[in-house]
């Protein structure tokens, strides 16, 4: 018999590699294909610890449902106002108790404010983890996650809305998606779902309080300003409208100016074309303390939505005083460090994974000029891990060690030697990113929606869906469901300019038209006034000629622009006055302040620019929220596609294992790979009396890409006919298991 080969586990990308010019050693190739696949030296050694849980059963088929009922929903669940963050529990707890065969609900945490975070699970391991409801308590019935419940064998996708508080249309699409999943058995048949309607409920009843004022923060006293009082300066309602909006004061040295032709709306003057500023801007109220600050400490607080720990800001007036120090955050990291099983998270709030990937661009604070290899990898490089080298050193090193068609790039190396933090989505993982956004873009044209959206806002420092991807190296998709829809620009009159207009003659200038003379007279800021009419009447009697005029063009005043108007502000205009009634915006009226004399108050209502009209919330959802599920359809999922026994001498077999992901997202991310959050794909064989002569009883795989195949091998010896128990396991993505028959002896 031969001697046993040094390796079972055979990636594809190098099986069909050609002898290599650069005569790598079998080693030697090894052991770059171990870097870079990331797979750490020390995990060859190291034991890996267990799958969550083993199962007996093949796992691919769906566990059969109790006898199917028709799911109740909560028959007062209709999308046509926005429920308080009270009423989602309130629907939460209805949905449990009306189908308690599959669904229950956690109450993760209570606010600062008083309230609750209920997150509803659905799925079919849901019930004999559930613990029953006791009719006598008036709220929850079923009690937080406890550490003594057991783990999940299905993988799990958790959904996370309204983080900030601000965006009332996300809690009501979790709300929604909840409902689908009931509806619908086959999409709780082999996962779990856990929905959290409501991440940061203080912050998102200010909806739904008196005056209607927009505040990310949770209700934790917190001294925003640093001085010595805390929560003494919030806003007052002072002209009774029951908005807090904003107050324009006439001031020397005020930035903001009216838009020309459009006085309601504000921009900061541009001193380098000639504008000046006009007025302060303040938000709504008194100075309470009398620091000469508006507004600088209202009540709270931390916005739950950045309290996380993935490029966290410390010091920032809203961000909490370190990453999970609030309740409403900690108990996610909590949740997430008990559920393992999490494979897929989405965010329902302002940003949108699904259109634009998590923004990268970000610079990374290492110095690629003196790099110093860390002696494990040194000898494999041939480097000196006493010395430093520049980034292009490396490369220079390691351009010969790869095999042929494979681009090693820098990121790849700074990747593996860990220089820096990560602060860019990997290369890998923005494959699937952009893939899904093209399909996502198909999606919302199937269902007659907009894929544009006003200047997306991008994803946040200290997000939750930032932590979701980088720290627990899950696929993270924020998803948004509304922006304001954008002002299309009329198309603007070629402008002519006082050149052009110079080497005009007569006949050349009266050619242009009476349309186009008069779309130059405006933009060249010519008095109401003066209509092409008359201009043309006077060029044709001699008065006026176009060298005359373009040495007046160029002796007047600059037009006023409308350059620097926020894009927004345009937008809610527009959207206020045809889709509103224009109730989104209020306009400036004069105000007698206490402190600031004469004053105007108005401006935008609050969440008129993210919160679409009640009569919109349920299309919107019906376009959007079932987009959810094909991403979910997406989830890497592990199967043993084939296992093949070929005699190789006497009661000696081979065993060739083929492991597939028939998702379409790899498992686990590129990301988890870097940060190891993720257990590699364990393959083991499991037989009596086999002896493995080869390979390891259990291999670990610590990758397969989407729609990708791995191969494992062993040499295995048994005298006597046997089954073997082949299984692999993963941690997020299902699992397989295949029983093979040995022959024994003959
Ligand atoms: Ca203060
Ligand atoms: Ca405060
Ligand atoms: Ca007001
Ligand atoms: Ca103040």
């Amino acid at each position: 018999m031969n001697h046993p080969k040094p390796a079972v586990y055979k990636p594809d990308a190098f099986k069909s590699a050609p002898k290599s010019k650069f005569a790598l050693t079998p080693a030697r190739l090894m052991l770059f294909a171990l870097v870079l696949l990331g797979l750490q030296f020390a995990a060859a050694s190291s034991p890996a610890p267990a799958p969550a849980q083993t199962a007996s059963a093949p796992d691919q088929t769906p566990a059969p449902q109790a006898a199917p009922q028709s799911p109740a929903s909560p028959s007062s669940l209709a999308f046509d106002r926005y429920h308080t963050p009270a009423e989602l529990n309130a629907a939460l707890l209805d949905m449990a108790r009306a189908n308690p065969a599959f669904a229950r609900t956690h109450s993760l945490a209570k606010s600062s404010g008083g309230r609750e975070l209920i997150l509803l699970e659905i799925g079919p391991e849901t019930a004999k983890t559930a613990i029953p409801a006791n009719p006598a308590l008036p709220s929850n019935p079923a009690s937080p996650a406890t550490p003594s419940q057991p783990s999940k064998t299905f993988p799990a996708v958790f959904i996370a809305a309204d983080m900030e508080g601000t965006v009332p249309i996300s809690g009501e699409a979790a709300l929604y998606l909840a409902r689908l999943i009931i509806a619908a058995p086959a999409l709780r048949a082999d996962r779990t779902w856990y929905i959290l309607p409501c991440g940061n409920p203080d912050a998102a009843s200010l909806f739904f309080a008196k005056p209607l004022r927009l505040d990310p923060r949770n209700a934790r006293p917190h001294n925003d300003d640093m001085d010595d009082q805390i929560d003494e300066d919030g806003p007052e309602d002072l002209n009774g409208d029951g908005l807090i909006t904003q107050m324009r004061v006439k001031d020397p040295e005020g930035e903001w100016m009216s838009v020309p032709g459009q006085p309601r709306l504000l921009k900061r003057a541009d001193w380098s074309k000639g504008e000046k500023g006009v007025y302060k801007l303040y938000s709504e109220g008194i100075d309470n303390d009398g620091d000469g600050k508006y507004n600088e400490d209202g009540p709270g607080g931390t916005n739950v939505g950045t309290n996380f720990p993935h490029l966290f800001k410390f010091f920032a007036p809203d961000s909490g005083a370190w990453p999970g120090s609030e309740a409403e955050s900690f108990a996610l990291f909590k949740f997430f460090d008990a559920h393992r099983e999490i494979g897929l998270t989405f965010v329902f709030g302002e940003s949108n994974f699904c259109l634009n990937p998590p923004r990268g661009g970000r610079r990374s604070e290492s110095d690629l000029s003196q790099i110093k290899i860390p002696e494990r990898i040194a000898s494999a490089f041939g480097a000196d891990p006493a010395r430093t080298y520049t980034m292009a050193e490396i490369m220079e090193m390691v351009k010969p060690m790869a095999p042929p068609g494979m681009e090693i790039t820098e990121s790849m190396i700074a990747g593996f030697l860990g220089l820096g933090a990560v602060v860019n989505p990997l290369d890998d993982d923005l494959k699937f990113y952009k893939e899904l956004s093209e399909k996502f873009k198909e999606f919302l044209k199937t269902n007659k929606l907009d894929a544009k959206r006003l200047d997306p806002p991008p994803d946040k420092d200290g997000s939750f869906e930032l932590w979701s991807y980088y720290q627990l190296g899950l696929p993270s998709f924020a998803l948004d469901f509304w922006t304001l829809p954008e002002v299309k620009e009329e198309k603007k009159a070629e402008a002519l300019t006082a050149d052009q207009l110079e080497k005009m003659t007569k006949d050349e200038f009266l050619a242009l038209g009476e349309e186009k003379i008069d779309a130059f007279l405006k933009a060249a800021g010519a008095p109401a006034q003066f209509k092409a009419k008359q201009v043309i009447d006077m060029v044709k009697a001699g008065q006026l000629d176009p060298k005359k005029m373009a040495d007046m063009m160029k002796q007047m005043p600059k037009p006023p622009s409308e350059e620097g108007i926020d894009p927004k502000d345009k937008a809610l205009l527009a959207f206020s006055d045809k889709e509103l009634a224009g109730k989104g915006f209020v306009d400036w009226k004069p105000f007698k302040h206490p402190t600031l004399g004469e004053v105007e108050i108005g401006g935008a209502v609050p969440y008129a620019d993210n919160t679409p009209p009640p009569a919109m919330i349920e299309p919107l959802l019906k376009g959007q929220v079932p987009w959810v599920f094909e991403v979910a359809k997406k989830m890497a999922r592990v199967r043993i596609a084939s296992a093949e026994i070929k005699p190789v001498g006497t009661g000696v077999y081979e065993i060739k294992v083929r492991i597939e992901n028939t998702g379409a997202l790899p498992y686990p991310t590129a990301m988890a790979r870097r940060n190891e959050r993720i257990l590699p794909v364990i393959v083991t064989l499991e037989g009596p009396g086999i002896k493995i002569v080869d390979g390891k009883k259990r291999t670990l795989i610590p990758a397969i890409q989407g729609l990708a195949t791995q191969t494992a091998t062993w040499i295995v010896q048994s005298d006597k006919p046997v089954k073997i128990e082949v299984k692999a396991e993963t941690q997020t993505a299902w699992r397989d298991t295949r029983v093979i028959e040995l022959g024994g002896v003959k």
